[in-house]
């Protein structure tokens, strides 16, 4: 076997967004593409000789020959072993695990994420350091700088590796381990939960969940879990199978994409408690009999209630969430006595804080929430946590949402998603929004008064980076907000993200529908914004 050196040229265009490089996957299959960016990111990384790294993927269109490809340019980079999950697969969650419980020098994750898969899908490529965790902005720009200019790349042409089964293999000098991508995942979730009260509970009869994995990367995971290791009854894990196009559908948990699970817990006979999780397994989606839990209300709940869980019940240290995230957890981190950090959007920024043990939970609006136990945010997890509370209280979903609200206060909120507009048009509603900033302090709308409107910008508490342009935000002197952003994750013009909060302490208005409660809100954003004019739309493409 030899090591083949191939000249190339660089794609511009190879800039890491929120959550890794996505593209279509057309152009990552443009000659050298993949190639490409695979080694800007080895030339980034100092001492990789020699190294452990995780690979594995979210079992989407292109997720198997990248693997081949990724492989056999590492053992010509001189990478010492992988450890890539069999047939490909491991969730982000899983693969932070695997890091971490092997002391690998990093990983590679194959994954778009919540974006559609297939041959005319999408397809992306994610870098995650030795914490586990998503590689920080000064890696991630150190891999682009080096895509800018890179001119050559290595590869062993060697036969492609078995990946169907379990087993340790050479590729030149590297060893390669095809693993159980299941097995440590669920062992790490065994140490955190009461598993003997969980199969009590879904082997009791009085109590039925459906887990939807929307053809995604937690099927398998699920069913090891809930069904085998559980006892659930066959069937509560749905769209189980992992497809290279999800079946066609859009695997991101919300109530627009996630239909099936959504009308089988709002229908007849519904289930005590649903869930779904995205492309890569990350995030989660966490529903009640006929009720919808905000995972911004989730993140808080959790937090309140960590102490009935065995992995959590000697305290948190401090809990962040996302700049666009409500405050519901803000008051419950008070109430505790611990602190509670603020950070943009993106998993990378709760690693640093994870690492220096300042914060035990995270969360983000986006259906994300995780904890120390890795350093990405985990789909199943939050479900099992969820489900740990409930039966612990011995109390439905509903139940223990609106005690919360009983106790702390409502905070209603909703995000609307314009997907896929013209990115001009966005671009030029951000213009707009932010040329108003000077004069918005002291003006009044209706009953609301802007407090402060700026462009949020986080200084690291650990590492003091500083990451600017993180959002327009306009908050009100009551303590509500309306924040524009654009979204880092999309692959097709620009997909605008308004986020609306108020808090509300009056009990009586805690039943109002959401919508109906930020509609003040909704209509001064899109006074101040323009919405429709800029974007050339009606109404938003999704509701949160
Ligand atoms: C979105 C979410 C963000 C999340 C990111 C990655 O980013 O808003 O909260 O961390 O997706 O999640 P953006 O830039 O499109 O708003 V995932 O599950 O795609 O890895
Ligand atoms: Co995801």
């Amino acid at each position: 076997m030899s090591i083949k050196t191939v000249s190339t040229q660089p794609f511009l265009d190879q800039k890491p967004g929120t959550s890794g490089l996505r593209k279509s996957v057309q152009v990552f299959q443009k000659p050298h593409y993949l190639e490409n960016f695979i080694q800007s990111i080895f030339d980034s990384l100092e001492n990789l000789q020699g190294q452990t790294l995780v690979l594995g993927g979210d079992g989407r269109y292109y997720n198997r020959q990248a693997i081949q490809t990724i492989l056999k340019m590492a053992a010509a980079n001189g990478v010492g072993r992988i450890l890539v999950g069999c047939n490909g697969i491991l969730s982000t969650p899983a693969a932070s695990c695997v890091i971490r419980g092997n002391g690998a020098y990093g990983g590679i994750i194959l994954s778009a994420s919540h974006n559609p898969g297939g041959v005319d899908g999408d397809f992306g490529v994610k870098y995650n350091i030795s914490n586990g965790g998503p590689a920080p902005e000064k890696v991630t720009e150190a891999i682009f700088a080096r895509t800018q200019v890179i001119d050559q790349y290595q590869i062993l042409e060697s036969a492609d590796i078995n990946l169907d089964h379990i087993g340790s293999f050479k590729l030149g000098t590297m060893e390669v381990e095809v693993i159980d991508p299941v097995k440590p995942y669920l062992e790490l979730m065994e140490s955190l939960f009461d598993f003997d009260l969980l199969h009590k509970c879904l082997t009791s009869g009085n109590f039925t969940m459906c887990m939807d994995s929307l053809h995604a990367v937690t099927g398998p995971y699920a069913k090891a879990i809930f069904e085998n290791r559980l006892g659930a009854p066959e069937g509560t894990v749905i769209n189980g199978e992992p497809l290279e196009d999800f079946g066609g559908g859009h695997p991101d948990p919300n109530l627009v994409y996630a239909k099936t699970l959504v009308d089988k817990l709002f229908g007849d006979n519904a289930p005590d408690f649903g869930a779904a999780s995205d492309g890569d397994g990350d995030r989660n989606m966490i529903l009640g009999r006929k009720f919808f839990v905000n995972p911004s209300d989730s993140l808080a709940i959790l937090t309140a209630n960590a102490h009935l869980v065995p992995g959590y019940k000697d305290g948190l240290k401090g809990v962040a969430r996302s700049m666009p995230t409500s405050g519901a957890v803000d008051r419950v981190a008070e109430k505790l006595g611990i602190d509670c950090y603020e950070t943009p959007t993106g998993w990378k920024f709760f690693g640093n804080l994870l690492d220096a043990e300042k914060v035990t939970l995270c969360g983000e609006e986006s259906f994300g929430t995780g904890s120390n136990h890795v350093r990405e945010k985990d789909g199943l997890w939050a479900v099992l946590f969820w489900l740990n509370i409930v039966a612990a209280r011995g109390e439905s979903v509903e139940q223990i949402v609106k005690s919360h609200w009983q106790e702390y206060g409502r905070n209603f909120y909703s995000r609307h998603d314009y997907e896929e507009v013209a990115s001009d048009g966005a671009k030029a509603l951000v213009d707009h929004v932010y040329s108003q900033f000077d004069n918005l302090k002291g003006k009044q709308f209706g009953q609301y008064i802007v407090a402060y409107a700026d462009d949020f910008s986080y200084t690291d508490p650990v590492d003091g980076s500083v990451s600017k342009n993180q959002g327009l935000r306009i908050g009100f002197t009551d303590g509500s907000r309306i924040i524009f952003r654009l979204s880092g994750t999309g692959t097709k013009g620009a997909t605008l993200r308004v986020y609306l909060e108020s808090y509300e302490a009056d009990v009586s208005k805690y039943d109002l529908d959401t919508q109906v409660a930020l509609k003040e809100l909704i209509d001064i954003a899109e006074e101040i914004a323009q919405i429709k004019k800029f974007t050339n739309r009606d109404q938003p493409t999704v509701i949160t």
